[in-house]
């Protein structure tokens, strides 16, 4: 296969802005694609890593892992998507053929997480190159190149119709968030819910507890400007702990006793402990799904166990990569979730700086990168 150039924004190095440079870029190898990304939104996660705060950060990188994009080439064995095919590159591969997927217990598929993990490819290599040095690809994606090679088993393949620039959302943002409710959660009617960080993860969240049909959709966030963007999407309750004082005493109170579900959407260990603590004493549970800087732990006082609440984590919303992802951008395309007014900013690969300035000062909720 012959090497191509592709534009990509680099990390070449931890709190330094991303440089847009032309990379060296290889052909996909045996069970590999070639995919022109069209668009990548910028989540919060790509910042964490850009920050310094992943213990698993790897530098220089191509950071990105929330895309939608077209197959270009495919490589030999490749079977289940084809050239021309539009595709969300996913972070939560399905190979459908290890423990955890055949377990049907968990989304979490191991058959290439080691390799990801270390920024390269499952042959242990890297397809992005500068100047002869290698570049590292990151969860798997690395959306931020307009062009990028995936391992087939990490593609989703998606209806031709949906527009790229807000179905890249679906690779991270959207399935997150309203599958950590539908799928982790499991969210009934009538259910309480509590929804701390109401940002491009915790607005999906919201969405997905009013699809679920909750009763009370109660969201918290230290920006008062969330509170009329909760509100669109299904919130019946804001509070700014900066306000109330003391936050989980407050819903304990609002809530008669507390929540059946809470949802952490701020990476925050605090915030954890308090969306834990929130919950109703004997059933409560809740979710984290914020990630949390390298060296942070999580704590609470046994005894919130012992009388029955619950503690739990999410990655990718529980979504099953290859077979969810799709079903998502279907309630999209067919109106049940809404992508469109989430998406605050709309950047060129030039401008990709501002959405991580955008997102620091509070400003956007997604901002999206169209190539
Ligand atoms: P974001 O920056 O868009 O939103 C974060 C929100 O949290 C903001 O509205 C902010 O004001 C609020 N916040 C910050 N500190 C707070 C506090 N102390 N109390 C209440 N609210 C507070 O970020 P995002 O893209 O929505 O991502 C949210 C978190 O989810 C990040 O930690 C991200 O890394 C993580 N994430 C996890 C998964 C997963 O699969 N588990 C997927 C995507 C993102
Ligand atoms: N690298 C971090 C872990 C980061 C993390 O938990 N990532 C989530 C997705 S965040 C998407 O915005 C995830 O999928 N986790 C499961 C997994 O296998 O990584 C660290 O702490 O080392
Ligand atoms: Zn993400």
């Amino acid at each position: 296969m012959t090497p191509m150039k592709t534009r990509a924004a680099v990390a070449f190095e931890a709190k330094r802005p991303l440089e847009i440079v032309e990379l060296d870029l290889e052909g996909p190898k045996a069970g590999e694609v070639l995919v022109e990304i069209m668009a990548t939104g910028i989540c919060h996660t790509d910042a964490y890593t850009l920050d310094g705060l992943d213990s698993e950060g790897l530098f220089p990188s191509v950071l990105g892992h929330e895309g939608a994009g077209i197959v270009r080439e495919i490589g030999a064995g490749v079977t289940s998507v084809a050239v021309g095919d539009h595709v969300i590159p996913l972070y939560t591969p399905e190979c459908r053929q290890c423990k955890s997927c055949l377990s049907q217990k968990t989304n979490l598929c191991t058959a290439i997480r080691a390799t990801q993990g270390k920024g390269v490819m499952p042959d242990g290599t890297t397809r992005f190159s500068y100047k002869g040095q290698p570049i590292f690809h990151y969860m798997g994606c690395s959306t931020f190149s307009n062009f990028t090679v995936l391992p087939e088993i990490a593609v989703a393949n998606i209806r031709k119709d949906a527009p790229f620039d807000t179905s890249c959302y679906v690779g991270c943002g959207v399935t997150t968030g309203v599958g950590a409710v539908v799928n982790t959660a499991k969210v009934q009617v009538g259910d309480t819910v509590v929804v701390f960080g109401l940002g491009g993860i915790g607005l999906n969240v919201i969405q997905g507890a009013k699809l679920a049909g909750a009763k009370m959709i109660v969201g918290v966030d230290i920006n008062p400007d969330r509170e009329e963007w909760g509100r669109k999407f299904g919130m019946t309750h804001f509070a700014n702990p900066k306000a109330v004082g003391d936050i989980v005493a407050h819903i304990v109170a609002l809530t008669d006793g507390g929540a059946d579900y809470s949802f952490d959407c701020t990476g925050n260990t605090d915030v954890m402990r308090q969306a834990l603590e929130c919950c109703h004493r004997g059933w409560g549970t809740s979710v984290v799904i914020g990630v949390a800087e390298a060296g942070k732990e999580i704590a609470t006082r046994p005894f919130q166990l012992v009388t029955g609440r619950n503690w739990r984590g999410t990655a990718f919303g529980g979504a099953r990569g290859r077979t969810d992802t799709p079903k998502i951008v279907d309630w999209y395309m067919d109106g049940m979730i809404q992508i469109d007014p989430m998406i605050t900013h709309r950047l060129t690969l030039d401008e990709i700086n501002t959405g991580f300035d955008l997102m620091h000062a509070g400003t956007s909720i997604r901002s999206v990168v169209i190539y």
